[in-house]
C-alpha cells in the first residue's frame, strides 16, 4: 500500500485510539454506513465511547445542531484541553468533508476527515485530513471510505482486518468493484489472504434461482424482473428448478442460465459493457450475517434509503437478530424499484444528450436511473428528479461506455446545480443535486449542454 496514505491513517488511528470519546459522522449510502462501521466496530474494541450520527448529505442544516452539540461541549471542557490535543474528544467524518471546506472550519474540536471524494482542500482545514486523491489515488474508482476507514482501523489493530468484507461492500455500493482495482483490490487479497473473503466468478444471486431472478435488478431483465410468469417460462425453458441456489448448480447449469440471462440483455438493449458484467466478482464472507458481500451491500443500501440506520449499524455490528428486518426492508425497497421501472418508458423525457424522469418514489430515483442508463437505454446518461417543498432533488448516473466517452457526472452536475442557485457533486459515474423548483428548465438545458460537451461532436 501507498506508504504516505498509511502514515496519515496511522496518525489517524493514534488518534483515535488516545480519544476519550468520539463523534462520529456519516453518509447514508451503503459506502457511508460500511465506513461508519469499520470506525465504530473498531472504537468499540478499543472501549473507546462514541456518539454516530448519520445524514442525507453534509450541509449547513443537517449538521448545525452537531456542530453547536460538539462546541458546547468544547465551552464546557476544562481550561487546559485545546483543539489539536488528542487527549479528549475527536469528531470524525466520514465519506463526506473533503468537500464542504466551510462547515469542517467551524468546528472547535479535533476534526478527522476520512473521505474519497474529490478534496476542495488538503491540510489546512481539518486537523487530520485522509483522502486518497492526496497520494495520487483515484477514489471514485480505486477506493471508497469504507476503504480509507479500513486503512485507519487496520492501523489501529491488525485484528480489525475481519472487517475487510465490510470496506468490500461498501467499494460495491460505491461501484467500484467492476473490477476491483488498487487500493481497493489490496484489500479483497488481504481480506483473502487471512481468510475472511473467499472470491469466486458467479452472477450475483444469492437467493433461490426464482426469488433472485424476479428480484433481480442488476442485471435488469425486462422479461424477467418483477414478473413471476415471466421468471416461470425461462426456467422452463432452460430446465432448471427454481427453488435450488445458484450457488448450488453445476457448472453446466451456471453457464445455461448466464447465456439465456446475456442472450435477453442483448435483446433489450442493454450497454455492453453492463452485459460483460454480469458474471463478476463474487465476494463470500465468512464473518458477516449475509454470506456475500453483493448482499451485505444491497441490504445496507436498502436500511439507507429507508432512513434505518440502526438497522444497518446492527447488521454491520452482526447482530443476527436484525437479519429477518433488513431483508423484509430490502424486499419492499426493490419492489419500489421495480414498480417505479415497470412505468418508467412513458415518463421518460427524451433530450439531445440526457434523459430524464420524474419519480415517485424518491430513494429509488438514482438506482431506477443507474440501472436504465445501464440495461435500458444506454446512449444517455439518466437522471431521476424528485420535488421535495422548493427543491427538486436530482440522481445522475452514467454507464461505463458513457464515463469512456468522457462524461463526468460530478463537474457536470456540480457545475449546472451551481448556474442555477443549487449545488450537487459526487462521482463521475453517479452523482446528485439539489436545485430550486422554479429553475428545472434552465438546469436542464445547462446539463445537456454540459454532457453534450463531455462526450464530444459524435452526439
Ligand atoms: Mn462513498
Amino acid at each position: 500500500m501507498n506508504k504516505r496514505l498509511l502514515k496519515k491513517a496511522k496518525e489517524i488511528g493514534e488518534v483515535l485510539s488516545k480519544s476519550k470519546f468520539v463523534r462520529c459522522v456519516s453518509h447514508n449510502d451503503a459506502d457511508g454506513l460500511s465506513a461508519a462501521s469499520i470506525g465504530c466496530n473498531s472504537l468499540i474494541r478499543e472501549n473507546i465511547p462514541f456518539h454516530l450520527s448519520i445524514l442525507e448529505n453534509l450541509n449547513p442544516d443537517s449538521v448545525n445542531e452537531i456542530i453547536e452539540e460538539v462546541n458546547q461541549r468544547k465551552n464546557n471542557a476544562p481550561e487546559n484541553s485545546s483543539k489539536g490535543c488528542a487527549d479528549e474528544e475527536t469528531v470524525v467524518f466520514f465519506d463526506m468533508g473533503s468537500g464542504q471546506p466551510s462547515i469542517i472550519k467551524k468546528l472547535e474540536k479535533t476534526t478527522v476527515i476520512i473521505d474519497h471524494h474529490p478534496p476542495l482542500y488538503k491540510d489546512e482545514v481539518a486537523d487530520y485530513h485522509l483522502n486518497p486523491h492526496h497520494f495520487g489515488v483515484d477514489g471514485s474508482s480505486e477506493i471508497s471510505a469504507s476503504g480509507m476507514s479500513y486503512i485507519v482501523a487496520r492501523e489501529m489493530s491488525r485484528d480489525n482486518i475481519d472487517l475487510a468484507g465490510q470496506a468490500i461492500a461498501g467499494a460495491i455500493g460505491d461501484m467500484q468493484h467492476r473490477p476491483f482495482k488498487g487500493l481497493n483490490l489490496e484489500i479483497l487479497n488481504e481480506g483473502r489472504e487471512k481468510g475472511y473473503i473467499e472470491a469466486k466468478k458467479g452472477l450475483k444471486f444469492y437467493g433461490t434461482l426464482k426469488e433472485s431472478l424476479f428480484e433481480s435488478t442488476e442485471p435488469y431483465i425486462k422479461k424477467i424482473s418483477g414478473n413471476k410468469i415471466g421468471v416461470e417460462k425461462i426456467l422452463d425453458k432452460i430446465s432448471l428448478n427454481g427453488e435450488s441456489k445458484y450457488w448450488e448448480l453445476g457448472e453446466e447449469k451456471k453457464r445455461r442460465l448466464t447465456n439465456i440471462i446475456v442472450l435477453l440483455l442483448v435483446e433489450q438493449g442493454s450497454d455492453f459493457n453492463a452485459i460483460s458484467e454480469i458474471v463478476g466478482d463474487i465476494c463470500l464472507l465468512d464473518k458477516e450475517v449475509v454470506s456475500t458481500a453483493s448482499h451485505l451491500a444491497s441490504l445496507i443500501n436498502a436500511c439507507g434509503k429507508s432512513k434505518e440506520y440502526g438497522l444497518a449499524l446492527s447488521i454491520l455490528l452482526r447482530k443476527n437478530r436484525y437479519l429477518e428486518d433488513a431483508e423484509e426492508l430490502q424486499k419492499d425497497f426493490k419492489g419500489s424499484i421495480l414498480k417505479e421501472l415497470k412505468n418508467l418508458e412513458e415518463k421518460i423525457v427524451d433530450r439531445k444528450n440526457i434523459k430524464y424522469f420524474v419519480a415517485d418514489n424518491s430513494s429509488v430515483k438514482g438506482s431506477v436511473a443507474g440501472i436504465s442508463t445501464s440495461y435500458l437505454w444506454p446512449d444517455k446518461p439518466m437522471l431521476g428528479l424528485v420535488k421535495k417543498n422548493n427543491h427538486i432533488n436530482i440522481s445522475a448516473r452514467g454507464n461505463d461506455s458513457l464515463i469512456q466517452r468522457g462524461l463526468d457526472l460530478s463537474s457536470a452536475m456540480s457545475e449546472s446545480a451551481d448556474k442555477v442557485g443549487g449545488r450537487g457533486g459526487g462521482h463521475d459515474i453517479a452523482s446528485g443535486a439539489r436545485i430550486p423548483s422554479h429553475a428545472l428548465y434552465e438546469f436542464i438545458k445547462a446539463i445537456d449542454a454540459k454532457v453534450g460537451d463531455q462526450l464530444g461532436e459524435e452526439n
